[in-house]
């Protein structure tokens, strides 16, 4: 039966799923968890200690060490690989990586030797700046200047220059360290290196996650002359093309077949961004439908035919892998933040959830917690703590059940309130994401947007999203009849809004609205 490997490379993990598109059934699911299984690369939650908090860099290496784990440990768990047809995956966006060489000029990999020792003389940057890294501003504002200002850089990338996005990165690795730039031969994304790495030589980056950059221009899918020279010097030589998600990029490299017992030439199809990814695995591909990803980040996105961008910057428009486009939010402070409130006040994550559906009320007694650990980028905020604001008690972190529903339901109503711009009334959201299963968020979700939430049944989109894609793209399957065999929704899981909540969620709204606002004037 024909099965296709979909692989998820994300800030804390990387994962794999692998479909059977004759059975209609996932046949397989592995991850390998960063901080838990490779101590050895000093990064719990996968991003490298940095005494400068708005600085976030993992290791690339890490990542490499991981794929040959989890190739490992799916053998090991009896997933059969010599019937994979085809691969795809997907990064965390934004990241990069920087060579030395390009990688086609590498001859394949060399079998007696590990990857992570055949990469590592490669990098021409020891780790890679992650979309967590913040430390760009100056950049950002550089760039936009360059090309006659923000509004422009909307109209050209669907983003107005943002500090997470590669090319402000590019920028200040070519100021901080000019000779390593200048060294510097080929510049990946998370998912472009991962791709490369796969069929040993140079893979192009695809429209999904390229967008991702502030250099690709929309409206031809090309890398923007004037942006690419406004970043750095010399930049453009240094790219892989840009191009479409569904593209063969390559067979795999004869290292996997022979270590792993793949079969030989099994075709690598482009990867690309989680999530892009993740709109396809969601089966969302189609106008129509949002998606809330709650995941180290938390991001909301929805598929639109023509790109719509956020008058106020905070939205961004990436490609759909079916075609077309994609509009996206991302909230910096998504699970990390959720673990450390619970964290900060003991509770356990199902004492969480229970405090949430059981032993509060919704608006918290007026109680509001905007859980602000890391710099925020929606809104663009860096505060040093969470903010807080009710009852003495409350402000004094004493009321454990409040706190868990007081810091979801302010990440929600932030979701409701910056996603406004893409202009769809909500009836259904699907929700997806490591804390997707936790009802009482979806409680809080459902009643902020007063629309029905449904989680699906399958917990990793993204490496779902990423198999379906390789699926599409060698075995010519439709994504209709592909995401109807596999992105099944549960519908015993779905979580109906409560009507009586909603002039409780409007003030809420309008209180957290003048907050942010408080605090954005004081930045
Ligand atoms: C999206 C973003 C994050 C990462 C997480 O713009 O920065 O969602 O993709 O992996």
């Amino acid at each position: 039966m024909p099965q296709y490997l979909g692989l998820d490379s994300s800030t804390q993990s990387l994962s794999a799923t692998v479909i059977d598109t004759g059975r209609g059934a996932v046949v397989a699911e592995e991850s390998v968890v960063f901080g838990r299984d490779l101590p050895e690369f000093g990064a719990p939650n996968g991003v490298l200690p940095n005494a400068d908090p708005a600085v976030k860099h993992s290791d690339p290496l890490m990542w490499i060490a991981a794929l040959e784990r989890l190739l490992e440990q799916l053998r090991a768990r009896g997933a059969d690989l010599a019937a994979i047809r085809g691969i795809s995956g997907a990064g965390q966006q934004h990241g990069s990586v920087y060579l030395a060489r390009s990688l086609a000029s590498i001859d394949g990999w060399r079998k007696d030797q590990s990857l992570v020792d055949q990469v590592r003389p490669l990098l021409s940057r020891p780790t890679a700046p992650i979309w967590m890294d913040s430390a760009t501003s100056a950049e950002c504002e550089e760039i936009g200047a360059a090309i006659g200002g923000q509004a422009r850089a909307v109209a050209v990338t669907g983003s107005r220059m943002i500090e997470r996005f590669t090319g402000p990165q590019i920028r200040r690795f070519s100021k901080l360290e000019p000779a390593a730039y200048a060294q510097t031969a080929e510049i990946h994304l998370v998912s472009s290196f991962m791709a490369s790495i796969l069929v040993g030589t140079t893979a192009p980056i695809d429209l999904g996650d390229g967008a991702g950059m502030n250099l690709l221009e929309l409206a031809t899918g090309t890398w923007h002359p004037g942006l690419v020279e406004a970043t750095a010097p010399g930049l453009d030589a240094k790219l892989p093309r840009p191009m479409a998600s569904a593209t063969v990029v390559g067979e795999l490299a004869d290292y996997f077949v022979s270590r792993y017992g793949f079969s030989p030439r099994t075709p690598v199809v482009a990867f690309t961004g989680d999530n892009p990814s993740s709109l396809v695995g969601m089966g969302a591909t189609d106008p129509g439908t949002a998606v809330v990803s709650l995941g180290t980040s938390d991001t909301v996105f929805a598929a639109m035919s023509a790109p719509r961008t956020d008058p106020r910057g905070f939205g961004h428009v990436f490609g759909n892998p079916a075609g077309g486009f994609l509009s996206l939010i991302c909230f910096a402070n998504g699970s990390l933040a959720r673990e450390r409130v619970a964290q900060r006040v003991g509770l356990d994550w199902p004492a969480f959830e229970r405090a949430i559906l059981e032993e509060t009320r919704p608006g918290s007694d007026g109680n509001v917690l905007l859980p602000l650990f890391e710099p925020e980028m929606t809104p663009r905020l860096r505060v040093p703590e969470p903010v807080l604001a009710g009852t003495p008690e409350f402000v004094a972190w004493r009321q454990p059940a409040l706190a868990a529903r007081a810091t979801v339901e302010a990440q929600a109503v932030s979701m409701r309130l910056h996603s406004a711009w893409i202009g769809q009334r909500l009836e259904r959201v699907l929700v997806t994401g490591g804390a997707s299963r936790n009802r009482g968020i979806l409680r809080v979700l459902a009643d902020v947007f007063q629309a029905e939430m449904q989680p699906l049944s399958v917990a990793n989109s993204s490496a779902l999203g990423a198999a379906v894609r390789a699926a599409h793209a060698v075995g010519g399957l439709g994504f209709d009849a592909l995401q109807r065999a596999f992105s099944a929704r549960d519908a015993s899981l779905a979580v109906a809004p409560d009507p009586t909540t909603a002039a409780t969620y409007d003030a809420l709204a309008a209180r957290i609205a003048g907050m942010i606002a408080e605090l954005e004037a004081k930045a």
